[in-house]
């Protein structure tokens, strides 16, 4: 007798964008293969946990008749590629989008070795495929790709690999900023690893982007380090031989030099809540979907809602980098009936929420992450609620901060670029860690090592106070802290 297996499955959907019908199979395959909830992922994607074995090629195949796939949504490849989802900079975002399916597309592995375990099971004939941007080793290590349209930054460009930000001029996408070497995955007590924000490097046309694309990843292919795979991401190979050997090493394959970066500035990362309009006169609404899990419970039936809503086939959905959902492209005709859904299924209800909510987010981590150390999806609701009666305590109620909790330190509900965040050491016991900015430019700093509650509790009371009174002017939470926070001082 085998032992009960479960698995994590996770589809590829670049820029987080599916059609009703998508939703209805997604949904149908969370029913009947996992465990009746789909989760929204800090990439922009579904997953679905606990799939048993047996389930697994059943699984993909009805992912693969939903016209997804998994493929590259994990290993040593580019991952699923976001897009910043507000919908309202239309002409610029179906540009900007449309760039970052072709970048996704252009470094999907070619290999036929997915269809062949998981699909049709036929070999095909020829033997090893030919990978003309990957070779035989294929990466040492994940690779993370993004484009975002100031000003907002909701897909934390600078925690990207590889970053393009889109450049506009009276309302046209001009080209890309282009940055390298995000990255926040590290190791607690190992200094030798550690969370990196990227650099801009230089400007690119919309066209020139796909080749960038393909020549940092087999810059990374050639040069990034294959011994340790602690040390194998793109910041590391970045840190060891300098940024101005990379730029010229790129120039080289390139055939040409990236132009000068130009301005940009990003105002925002949350997700703007409620409905808006776009230049087209659609309308997308934007709904907090609570610790970015659909499912159906004694607060809301948002996995029955949202079927509903994918039901009328009068929508399409987007998932944000904040694991909540926008749904999208509704005629103005039909506001009022999504609105009824909505409300039938007590959805409305869970958009009331602080600021502080608004914004928060979380890893899966247990019972689900293998690497976990400590609680993150299952302590956020927690966790928030006592944060916010000590804001409200100290006159901050309506404070927008970030605070973002993981439970290890790979950074998957990058941690390290939120003004308050706790990142797992032991059952109940985190790092914590102050001082990111509001929009994502600059790493927090740690000021506990391994704090419990009530120490985590006693910390942020203590920086609500003062900030209440000593802040200046409007300054953020997160810049008051990282003011006041010597270098190296630990709380
Ligand atoms: Fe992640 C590994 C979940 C975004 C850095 N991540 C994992 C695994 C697969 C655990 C494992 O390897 O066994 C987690 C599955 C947990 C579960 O039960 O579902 C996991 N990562 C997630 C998700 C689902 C978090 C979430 O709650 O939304 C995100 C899925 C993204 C996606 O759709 O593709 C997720 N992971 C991230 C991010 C954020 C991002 O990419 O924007 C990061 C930090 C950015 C980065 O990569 O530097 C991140 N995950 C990691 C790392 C550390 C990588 C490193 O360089 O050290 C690992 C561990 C590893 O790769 O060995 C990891
Ligand atoms: Fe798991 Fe750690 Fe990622 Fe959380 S941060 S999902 S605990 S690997």
């Amino acid at each position: 007798l085998e032992p009960l297996y479960s698995f994590m499955i996770r589809v590829r959907m670049a820029g987080g964008v599916a059609t009703a019908k998508q939703w209805l199979q997604l949904d149908d395959i969370a029913g009947a293969y996992s465990n009746n909830t789909l989760r929204l992922t800090t990439r922009q994607t579904f997953q679905f946990h606990a799939v048993i074995k047996r389930n697994l090629k059943p699984t993909m195949r009805s992912i693969n008749d939903a016209l997804l796939d998994t493929i590259a949504a994990c290993g040593d490849v580019n991952r699923n590629v976001m897009c910043t989802s507000l919908p309202e900079l239309s002409p610029l975002h179906a540009t900007a989008y449309a760039k970052a399916k072709e970048i996704s597309e252009h470094l999907l592995p070619k290999t036929r070795a997915y269809h062949e375990i998981w699909l049709d099971g036929k070999r095909v004939e020829g033997g090893e495929d030919y990978e003309p941007v990957y070779g035989t080793t294929y990466l040492p290590r994940k690779f993370k790709i993004g484009v975002v349209i100031p000003p907002s930054n909701d897909i934390d460009i600078f925690s990207q690999d590889l970053g393009f930000i889109a450049i506009e001029k009276d309302g046209e996408l001009i080209g890309f900023n282009v940055t390298v070497g995000g990255g926040l995955g590290m190791t607690h007590g190992e200094p030798e690893t550690y969370p990196r924000v990227a650099d801009v490097i230089g400007f690119c046309t919309p066209e020139q982007a796909v080749t960038v694309a393909e020549h940092v990843v087999a810059l990374q292919r050639d040069f990034g380090d294959r011994t340790n795979r602690k040390h194998a991401r793109l910041k590391y190979t970045i840190d060891d031989r300098g940024l101005d050997w990379f730029t010229e090493e790129l120039s080289r394959r390139l055939g040409f030099v990236l132009a000068a970066p130009a301005g940009f500035r990003f105002d925002s990362r949350g997700d703007r809540f409620g409905w808006q309009q776009d230049l087209q006169g659609l309308w997308h609404l934007s709904l907090f979907i609570p610790e970015g899990r659909v499912l159906d419970n004694d607060r809301a039936r948002v996995r029955a809602g949202l079927r509903a809503v994918a039901a009328t086939e009068r929508v399409e959905f987007r998932v944000t980098a904040n694991q909540n959902l926008i749904i999208s492209n509704i005629k103005a005709d039909d506001k009022a009936l999504i609105e009824k859904l909505l409300a039938e299924h007590g959805i409305d209800k869970l958009q009331h929420i602080t600021p502080l909510r608004q914004q928060a987010l979380a890893c899966v981590a247990l019972p689900t992450c293998g690497l976990a150390m400590a609680e993150a999806e299952r302590y956020l609701n927690d966790f928030v609620g006592q944060t916010d009666a000590l804001l409200a305590k100290n006159g901050l109620a309506n404070e927008p901060i970030s605070l973002r909790i993981t439970g290890c330190p790979n950074g998957c509900a990058r941690p390290f670029l939120a003004e308050i965040a706790l990142v797992g050491r032991a059952p109940g016991y985190y790092a914590l860690f102050l001082g990111g900015d509001p929009f994502g430019y600059r790493l927090n700093r740690l000021v506990h090592e391994n704090a419990d509650e009530k120490t985590l509790l006693a910390t942020l009371d203590h920086w609500f106070e003062r900030f209440a009174r000593e802040r200046q002017n409007s300054e953020p939470f997160g810049d008051f802290v990282h003011r006041l926070l010597p270098a190296g001082e630990q709380a």
